[in-house]
């Protein structure tokens, strides 16, 4: 996928948010990343500008786009600051995503127009013992009369600090596994919702992580979205779309390491000449470029299969392992251009290099990716 066989919108969109990113974002990244402070600022403008509904329809106040349209603009984003990139990610494709997909026309009313307007929302799967293991999750959600209570402790909560809305899974049915669990849309105002142990983490450090503990909290029935006992399929769907949005961060993340790694060599000199005119460094670079561009057209894949109503599960956890081993990759690479500058605060790419990481582990692992990977390379040959 050239950049020239792009629809009109898409590189507009492109242009936007590049624009946008590099003046707006890219000056406080590195801010943002020594505070680990929550980027409100610029969350809100990304609410004006419209990124923060990026899939809603017009009618619910949305900007009604595409798939393609939000990995390119996932891609600046995060080019400029995995934090960010990672709140609007959560935000999109993890909670407004369900919603659009599975939700009523009552549910779509009463949260969409909320959650492109300023409400944050966020995506309650993983607990303290079970993150790959998804049908192992504990959370109880007990019918009784027109609500359910709600029971559990959620970690791992992308956004979970800011959130106003959740997407939950819990087990109505715990003799079940996968055929067990049920979605609900939580209003986190509601009694019995409270936040519990914040993480401190390696990168990505301008997202709040935490966990999100349900005590006796009641959820109403039409609260429930899509069928009761297919919360799992629910959480599924949404990890399938949501894993291109990881793949489209970190092509993000390794093309910033490859602007400074080639900015950087192109200044520094060793040996009397600059280190870009050695072979060794100009390898590095070249295989730096090539595997960022293959990882960028496997994820403009998966976003067009998706995009043409297409099955893409397979693609998009095919793109979200090559782009996030190559964003790691990349970063290695690119901190060994660096030198011991590298290794040091005073240059972005070991900023880089922690923000990458988590794009091998969340929205499954690079293990769990191979899984489905492979289990849909094995059916195919049947
Ligand atoms: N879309 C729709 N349905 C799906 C599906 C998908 N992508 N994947 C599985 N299902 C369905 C299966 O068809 C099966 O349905 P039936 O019971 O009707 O046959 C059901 O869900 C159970 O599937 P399966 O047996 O494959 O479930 P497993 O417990 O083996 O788990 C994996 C499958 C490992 C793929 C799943 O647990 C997973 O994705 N784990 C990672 C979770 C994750 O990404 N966590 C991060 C949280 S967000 S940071």
């Amino acid at each position: 996928m050239l950049a020239s066989s792009l629809t009109q919108e898409q590189r507009l969109i492109k242009n936007l948010v590049s624009e946008f990113a590099e003046k707006e974002i890219k000056p406080v990244a590195s801010e943002i990343d020594k505070t680990s402070a929550f980027p409100w600022e610029i969350v809100e403008k990304l609410f004006d500008l419209g990124f923060m509904g990026h899939f809603i329809e017009e009618r619910y106040g949305g900007s009604g786009l595409d798939c393609l349209s939000y990995v390119i603009a996932l891609e600046e984003i995060s080019r400029a600051c995995a934090s960010t990139g990672t709140i609007v990610m959560a935000h999109n494709s993890l909670a407004c995503a369900p919603i659009i997909d599975f939700g009523t026309e009552e549910q779509k009313e009463k949260y969409l127009p909320r959650m492109c307007r300023d409400a944050i929302g966020c995506f309650a799967l993983s607990e303290p013992e079970s993150g790959s293991d998804a049908a192992g999750i504990k959370a109880s959600a007990v019918k009784k009369g027109g609500v359910y209570i709600l029971d559990g402790t959620k970690s791992w909560i992308t956004n979970g600090c800011e959130a106003k809305v959740a997407v939950v899974f819990a087990k109505t049915d715990k003799t079940k596994r996968s055929s067990g669990i049920t979605a609900f849309i939580v209003d986190l105002d509601a009694p019995g919702i409270s936040l519990g142990k914040s993480e401190s983490k390696l990168g990505i450090k301008g997202t709040s992580t935490s966990q999100i503990v349900f005590e006796d909290c009641e959820v109403s029935a039409s609260r429930v979205l899509g069928e009761e006992g297919e919360g799992f399929k629910v959480a599924m769907k949404t990890l399938d779309a949501g894993r291109i949005g990881v793949a489209a961060q970190a092509v993000g993340i390794a093309q910033a390491v490859l602007d400074s790694s080639t900015r950087y060599s192109q200044e520094r000199k060793a040996f009397g000449k600059k280190i870009s005119d050695f072979q060794g460094i100009q390898f590095m670079l070249a295989d730096m470029a090539t595997r960022i561009e293959a990882s960028r057209l496997l994820t403009y894949k998966a976003a067009l299969m998706k995009d043409r109503g297409e099955k893409y599960a397979k693609h998009s956890s095919m793109a979200k392992l090559y782009a996030s081993e190559t964003a790691m990759w990349v970063a290695t690479k690119g901190i060994q251009v660096h030198g011991g500058n590298g290794y040091t605060t005073d240059y972005p790419v070991e900023r880089h290099f922690r923000d990458a990481k988590i794009t091998e582990i969340y929205e499954g692992t690079s293990e769990i990716q191979r899984i489905i990977i492979a289990r849909q390379v094995l059916s195919e040959s049947l």
